[in-house]
């Protein structure tokens, strides 16, 4: 195979990117290591910001998501019993579209491939070559003929787009000189749960409790996600239904009565995840570029993974058509430093979001660090500019 641009990945990133260089008529194949039915029922996110449901409308990639999502624009924090409504949506003028991230990559696959676009699924990317060279080189391996020997197929390319996501191969083929890596362990982890069961109201809820975090996130009419913080240690195991439920309960309790609205259901979907942000402070080396998650990956809190990996390849596609169309390849060579400053604005106010709704007790004072939150929550509420700054930055005005 000869192309332009040699994507690796088929997630929100990687799908995003190879449309609009399709759309620019810029030749482009998508790798993908998994089957098509995995990714499109792989769940994960599905909070959706306003800038990125605008950006795919002003594309045509927003079909889907405007006839089946859910427009939000309130979300509820709880303590002890009491509940604080912030109402976003009507301080920043937006909502967020909550569609979850297995049909916006089901949608865009659809898209891509009906106008004639290429992915190979099952097949692996295994090793990258000539970075710094004239072309590229990407190997991988067909998965049905991984099964009886290891015959491999190559792609040439100008250009490749590391889309693989945190555990992918493209950040790997940096050589470890060439970048640094800044991490933060929060030492707390999240039991990340989907059931089967209507949320028990519209509205994301995030309840901050002695015994730690709840959260509760609307998927659709019947699957809802939940979180329940934990330690980073715990095993799956350690949480059986009847834990998982009654925690919630209590967590979630509104006036000290348990959320009676929290039926249980069937859990479909059991995780620990460790509440971590990592970002790798080089984007880009040689003939290779990455986005989203294979860049950096940020917690969970404040539903901005998916956003920032849309939002990388928005970027990066116009530096490619800039590149291919005028020959000038000022805004490819400056897609570092014009990516880090946004991924780390979001880092912050994920940061910020997390010390809220935990008791993040680093000077080994909980006392303190509760008494903090507290005073950020009444703030938040109080819907000066505070609770303004809060509305943009959660939306993604
Ligand atoms: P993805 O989605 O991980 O896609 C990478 C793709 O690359 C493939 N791949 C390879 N292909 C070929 N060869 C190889 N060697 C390969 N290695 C990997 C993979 O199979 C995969 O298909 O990365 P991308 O596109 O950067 O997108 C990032 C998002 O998926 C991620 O940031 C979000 O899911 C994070 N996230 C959330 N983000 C939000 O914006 N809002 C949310 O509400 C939200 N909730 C979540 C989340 C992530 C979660 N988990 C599981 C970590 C909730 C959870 C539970």
């Amino acid at each position: 195979f000869r192309t332009q641009v040699g994507v690796v990945g088929a997630g929100p990133a990687g799908l995003v990117l190879a449309l609009l260089l399709q759309q620019a008529g810029i030749s482009c194949i998508v790798l993908e290591r998994h089957t098509r039915e995995y990714v499109e029922t792989r769940a994960r996110a599905g909070f959706l910001e306003h800038r990125i449901v605008e950006f795919l409308r002003r594309n045509g990639f927003a079909k889907g998501l405007d006839l089946h999502g859910v427009q939000h624009t309130t979300c509820e924090f709880r303590l002890e019993g009491r509940q604080y409504i912030v109402p976003y949506g009507e301080m920043s003028g937006c909502a967020h579209t909550v569609y979850p991230q297995q049909f916006v990559v089901s949608d865009l696959i659809e898209l891509f491939m009906t106008r004639g676009g290429t992915i190979l699924f099952s097949h692996p990317v295994v090793k990258i070559e000539g970075l710094k060279d004239d072309k590229a080189v990407i190997h991988c391996q067909s998965q049905s003929l991984l099964e009886h020997s290891a015959a491999e197929k190559q792609v040439e390319c100008d250009f490749v787009a590391g889309c693989d996501g945190f555990h992918g191969i493209t950040r790997a083929s940096i050589p470890s000189d060439h970048f640094s890596t800044v991490t933060r362990q929060y030492g707390i982890g999240w039991l990340a749960l989907l059931a089967e069961v209507p949320a028990s109201t519209e509205r994301v809820i995030y309840a901050l409790h002695e015994s730690g975090f709840a959260g509760q996130m609307p998927r659709t009419p019947q699957v809802t996600r939940y979180y329940l913080e934990c330690s980073p240690l715990d095993k799956q195991s350690d949480w059986p239904e009847e834990r998982i439920w009654s925690e919630l309960r209590k967590r979630m309790a509104v006036d000290g009565q348990g959320d009676d609205e929290q039926i249980p259901g069937k859990i479909i979907e059991r995780r620990v995840l460790e509440m971590r942000s990592v970002v790798t402070e080089t984007m880009q080396y040689g003939k290779l570029f990455l986005a989203g998650d294979a860049a950096h990956i940020i917690t969970p809190v404040g539903a901005k993974g998916m956003n920032l990996a849309i939002a990388d390849s928005e970027f990066l596609a116009e530096a490619f058509i800039t590149y291919y169309r005028e020959g000038d390849g000022t805004q490819l060579s400056k897609y570092t430093e014009m990516r880090l400053p946004h991924v780390w604005q979001t880092i912050e106010f994920s940061d910020w979001m997390l010390r809220l709704i935990h008791n993040l007790d680093e000077s080994g004072n909980r006392t303190f660090s509760d008494r903090l939150r507290r005073a950020r929550l009444e703030r938040l509420c109080g819907q000066g500019d505070y609770a303004q700054s809060f509305a943009v930055n959660y939306v993604g005005k």
